[in-house]
């Protein structure tokens, strides 16, 4: 498959999400192109310089450089609350609703400012084997759904996500071989949203190009799946009652775990677990 058979289509086609959709089922992943306007895409590019910074003085290049990930922002919503503004984006919104429900909560938000590198200087981590980013299979049901937004072009030479066609939802492991073999780098204009379903097999491309790629990766999950990092406590609750209703919900305010009988027994509308969360 060439590179440019990926593309789905725009946000403005009616019927992009059926498309999506459809593609999703049957090969693991489709490409929207303009879910980001252009004015937001500069200003997430800016903030991800200056939350990487804060990162780095708050846990230190040490403990960073330990963890074996290659330019990965993590929690970025706690060092800038810019990054909320994804979780109200329609379109991703969409197709959260569309794949894993509306009660589906963020199982991760993560930033990425990809370096370049000479190459063949890359190291290997984990985002540059091939992985699931959902290792749970449960008979085709779909339980995590990932939306990965190219912040900069996607270019081969500056590491575009590589995919797998078909790979998701598959009970053997596929072989080495057969991943390299069969990837496809996902190469997109800025403000494309990658969608994916979590089971299919991924790695990051290798950055030689001379510039940073950057990018975001959302997960969500169903909601009584835990997340990666528990937004709720992580956030505070004063920062969780200052977002829209949406925003909190899917930061797992309506399926927090009670700690006292106190909290138990609330009555249904201000239960920490509330009733119909899926
Ligand atoms: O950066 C990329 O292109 C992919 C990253 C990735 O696979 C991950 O973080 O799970």
């Amino acid at each position: 498959m060439k590179p440019e058979d990926t593309l789905l289509c725009c946000r403005t086609d009616a019927c992009w999400l059926a498309h999506a959709l459809d593609r999703i089922r049957d090969v693991g992943y489709a490409l929207v192109t303009g879910a980001v306007p252009q004015d937001m895409l500069i200003e997430t590019g800016n903030r991800l310089r200056i939350v990487h910074q804060r990162i780095l003085a708050d846990i230190g290049e040490d403990r960073l450089s330990r963890a074996g990930e290659l330019g990965v922002l993590r929690l970025m919503m706690k060092y800038d609350r810019f990054f909320m503004r994804y979780l109200e984006i329609p379109e991703i919104l969409a197709v959260v609703d569309a794949t894993v429900s509306p009660t589906a909560v963020l199982h991760l938000q993560n930033g990425f400012i990809l370096p370049s590198l000479p190459s063949g200087s890359t190291p290997e981590v984990f985002q540059n084997n091939f992985h699931m980013d959902f290792r749970r299979l449960l008979n085709g049901y779909l339980a995590s759904i990932n939306v990965f937004i190219a912040v900069s072009e996607f270019t081969v030479a500056n590491g575009s996500t590589l995919v797998v066609p078909g790979s998701q939802q598959k009970t053997e492991t596929p072989n080495r071989d057969y991943l390299t073999r069969n990837a496809v780098p996902l190469t997109c204009p800025p403000g494309t949203m990658i969608v994916f379903d979590s089971t299919l097999w991924h790695a990051s491309g290798r950055n030689a190009s001379g510039s940073d790629r950057l990018a975001i990766n959302h997960q969500f999950t169903r909601s009584w799946i835990k997340p990666q990092i528990d937004h709720v406590r992580a956030l505070g609750d004063g920062m969780l009652h200052s977002l829209p209703e949406r925003s909190r919900q899917l930061l797992g305010w309506y399926t927090r775990v009670v700690t006292s009988l106190e909290e138990y027994y609330q009555p249904p509308d201000k239960r920490f677990y509330r009733a119909g969360q899926g």
